[in-house]
């Protein structure tokens, strides 16, 4: 789907759900930077379904710097109070989190809001008026990084080029092997977690490939 407003998508990294070794992400981090553009990394880190809320610091920690210098966007999943503490650029919530206009009002007007909306249009315009600056879909395709997906459609993306002004956020199982579908739907962003943590080649590879699919897209 081509429109005269889109922009060229872009990457955005999300976390592998559990992280034991901060110093040993930070270099896989390090490699992921090294492969290419990316715009943004959230930091999703779960401990029995629920944010950790511990190691999401220390991780927000140890990569804000590397954001910083790269001009990546550092997204907190899940807690508005903690992005607002953490002094992170956006906050990522899905349905059972707190509700959008809620969050808004506690963060202010400078932390960007995402809002998942699995594969619903009806919840993409609830979050859209409620103040969500982008939504994300998903899941297209098969994942382990997260239970209980619903399975989201390529033409949810094209609808959004189509009727709303923010971006969209393509998520769940994409892989460098199967995100040209999503970009010629209308994929702005492709949020990816293991297609660049666990690719057999290592992150900087897999970004690197994902840049050139996104540069062979026509747009
Ligand atoms: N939301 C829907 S699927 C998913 C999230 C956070 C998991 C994304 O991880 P992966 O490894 O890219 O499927
Ligand atoms: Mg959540």
């Amino acid at each position: 789907m081509t429109g005269p407003t889109r922009e060229r998508p872009r990457l955005y990294l999300i976390t592998p759900p559990q992280i034991d070794d901060v110093p040993a992400f930070v270099d896989l981090f390090k490699a992921a930077i090294e492969g290419g553009d990316i715009a943004s990394l959230q930091i999703r880190l779960k401990q029995d379904g629920e944010i950790d809320l511990a190691a999401t610091r220390a991780v927000a920690q140890a990569v804000k710097p590397l954001c910083n210098v790269n001009h990546i966007a550092l997204f907190i999943n899940d807690s508005p109070q903690l992005a607002r503490a953490l002094e992170a650029d956006g906050v990522h919530l899905g349905a059972g989190d707190m509700d959008i206009g809620e969050a808004r009002e506690l963060v202010g007007e400078d932390i960007i809001i995402g809002a998942t909306c699995k594969n619903s249009r009806h919840q993409a315009l609830i979050a859209g008026e409620a103040g969500a600056d982008y939504v994300a879909f998903g899941a297209f395709y098969p994942t382990e990084t997260k239970a209980d997906t619903v399975q989201a459609e390529p033409e949810t993306l094209t609808w959004c080029q189509m009727f709303l002004t923010m971006p969209c956020v393509a998520i769940g199982g994409i892989t460098v092997a199967n995100a040209k579908p999503l970009l010629d739907a209308g994929a702005d962003f492709l949020a990816v977690s293991s297609g660049v943590w666990d690719h057999s080649d290592g992150p900087a590879a897999a970004v690197a490939m994902f840049n050139r699919l996104i540069e062979e897209a026509q747009f």
